[in-house]
């Protein structure tokens, strides 16, 4: 089969608002992004997807759209899109837009006509319920964002519903002109010349049409009370809505569609992507993202397993074998990788550098998360103020006055997982304020630069021996290796305690074995590379010791058999 173009490349996830600020107004803008695309193309990427930079109240940071078509001003105009798809095409650069689809903002024109009429033109756009004959809610399920679904609207006497915040009422794809008109903001968009789209949540619009109350079961992986599978999670039409949705796009199979898809397993992700039927091209899965869940989720964090990292890898590549599966570490709605699985004080070269060669050499393409490249790490929060992120917010809310956790203990909780410790500024240089704005005395940006920055910035981390120069070789040797690109992948296994991870990839008649120790402590290996092994990139080995069977702490070596 021949190979798509998203196959051999890397895509950059790029927070906007976080990433570069020209305006001096404390907020990363489209120039910003313009202006560091050469230093994109010289990491080695090949298309770069942008969060959210339509109109937006900004209640979700962009999340909560009011204007699909439009720029929203704090990051510029649609004229600076247009020249930002120039010049990154000029540099080799696809451009990937965020579509928020599952949800518009309540300040989009259609949600202000729905509210407003309910026989009217959007009457229908949006999934409005009477109150139960109590006045209650019309069913029990609860919010991503904490509390219920449901908000009343006392403008059309009806509940509308809201997956996430109340001013993120959900859109009615039942409704064939939903469909239509949203079909149609993509077009719009492929017309300037992106390339293609991340969808939001796309496996969450399709709702069962009767919206039942969900059984109260232990937590799933979503995080969520009860199985919303098959109910507001992968539900019955999604594939039918996303096939017509592909159907209707201009640019053909070219256009990638990478699904966000939050509570699928692998073996879902393989029929939503297969190579024939499948109407997305990736989905972005989240099981590597819960090793450190304990039974309350996301917000009852656990020391995680490597065993369980070889099983999920070895199973989530196993199911994706005939289709393509996106691999990343971090995003934005989680913390700094190296603070989570790494070790980010004794190690932080060490295991930011191994994970992401574990990572970025499975099968699949990488999407590398703006900042990983320097491995920055989590903000140190002591206050409860520095908290502004409205789930975590909600999140450290609930906990102390709903569950009766003690707010020292509720901020502890809260602050590790905190989506906060992910948008913090990038970090350019060591000049005050990491170079984050580029003119513009005073300013304060609008989330405050991680104290480290002095040491961990781009100009800082270019030299041999460190992150971003690893990663810049790292994604190099993908490009130009076959058996890396398109080869099998088969997962080493390793006694249970064992901090080892590895993998073997074959192809194109080569062999290549990755072989990373997640660990703070040194391990012997008992695989032996042979005589004729060639080292193709190690974060801490020299060529001719390949023999020697000790690693290092958070040592990672990828070898040709
Ligand atoms: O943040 C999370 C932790 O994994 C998830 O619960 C997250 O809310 C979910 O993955 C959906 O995320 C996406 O949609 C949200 C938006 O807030 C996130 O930033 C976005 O990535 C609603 O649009």
């Amino acid at each position: 089969m021949t190979r798509r173009w998203w196959q051999e490349t890397t895509i950059y996830h790029i927070y906007p608002r976080s990433f570069y600020d020209t305006t001096g107004d404390g907020i990363g803008d489209l120039p910003g992004i313009i202006e560091k695309l050469p230093y994109l193309r010289d990491l080695g990427v090949g298309a770069i997807w942008m969060g959210p930079v339509f109109s937006s109240p900004q209640v979700d940071n962009g999340y909560d759209v009011s204007d699909y078509r439009a720029i929203d001003p704090l990051f510029g105009t649609i004229a600076d899109m247009d020249r930002l798809i120039a010049r990154a095409e000029e540099l080799g650069i696809r451009v990937l837009l965020d579509l928020v689809f599952n949800h518009s903002s309540d300040r989009h024109e259609w949600f202000v006509s729905s509210r407003s009429d309910r026989d009217g033109e959007y009457g229908d756009y949006y999934i409005w319920r009477d109150a139960t004959a109590d006045g209650g809610v019309p069913n029990n399920w609860r919010g991503f964002f904490g509390g219920s679904v449901w908000e009343w609207s006392p403008e059309r006497e009806q509940y509308y519903l809201h997956l996430f915040a109340p001013e993120q009422p959900d859109l009615n794809w039942e409704n064939p002109r939903v469909r239509a008109d949203l079909l149609d903001v993509a077009n719009f968009w492929i017309d300037r010349g992106v390339a293609g789209f991340r969808m939001d949540v796309i496996n969450f619009i399709s709702k069962a049409p009767w919206l039942p109350s969900l059984p109260s079961l232990p937590t799933d992986a979503t995080g969520r009370p009860g199985s919303a599978n098959g109910v507001y999670i992968d539900g019955p039409r999604l594939v039918e809505f996303l096939a017509e949705f592909r159907a209707g796009l201009r640019g053909g199979q070219d256009v990638l569609l990478v699904g966000e898809t939050p509570g699928i397993d692998a073996e879902r992700a393989a029929e939503y992507t297969d190579p024939e039927t499948g109407p997305l091209d990736m989905v972005l899965l989240f099981d590597h993202l819960s090793l450190d869940h304990g039974p309350g989720g996301r917000w009852d964090p656990r020391p995680w397993s490597r065993e369980n990292l070889r099983q999920l890898l070895s199973c989530d590549q196993a199911a994706q074998a005939r289709s393509w599966p996106a691999i990343y570490l971090s995003n934005h709605d989680q913390p700094r990788i190296v603070s989570r699985y790494g070790n980010d004080r004794e190690y932080r070269y060490e295991s930011a550098t191994a994970l992401a060669t574990v990572f970025y050499l499975q099968r699949g393409t990488p999407i590398l998360y703006q900042g990983d490249e320097i491995a920055m790490r989590n903000y140190p929060i002591t206050r409860v103020e520095e908290i502004v992120d409205i789930e975590s917010r909600n999140a450290y809310r609930e906990l102390v006055e709903q569950d009766g956790v003690k707010p020292q203990e509720a901020l502890d909780r809260v602050r590790r997982i905190a989506r906060d410790n992910g948008r913090t500024p990038m970090q350019w240089s060591a000049t005050p304020g990491a170079g984050f704005i580029a003119s513009g005395e005073g300013t304060v940006p609008w989330y405050p630069v991680n104290p480290d920055y002095r040491e961990w910035n781009t100009e800082a981390q270019n030299a041999p021996g460190t992150v971003r120069w690893y990663i810049r070789r790292l994604l190099s040797l993908r490009r130009q290796t076959e058996a890396l690109l398109a080869g099998d992948f088969e997962v080493l296994t390793a006694p249970e305690a064992s901090p080892l991870v590895g993998f073997r990839r074959r192809g194109g008649g080569d062999s290549i074995v990755v072989l990373a120790n997640l660990s703070d402590d040194s391990v012997s290996s008992s695989i032996d590379p042979g005589e004729n092994a060639e080292l193709l990139i190690g974060n801490l080995r020299e060529p001719d010791s390949l023999s020697d069977p000790m690693l290092r702490p958070w040592e990672c070596l990828v070898f040709r058999e």
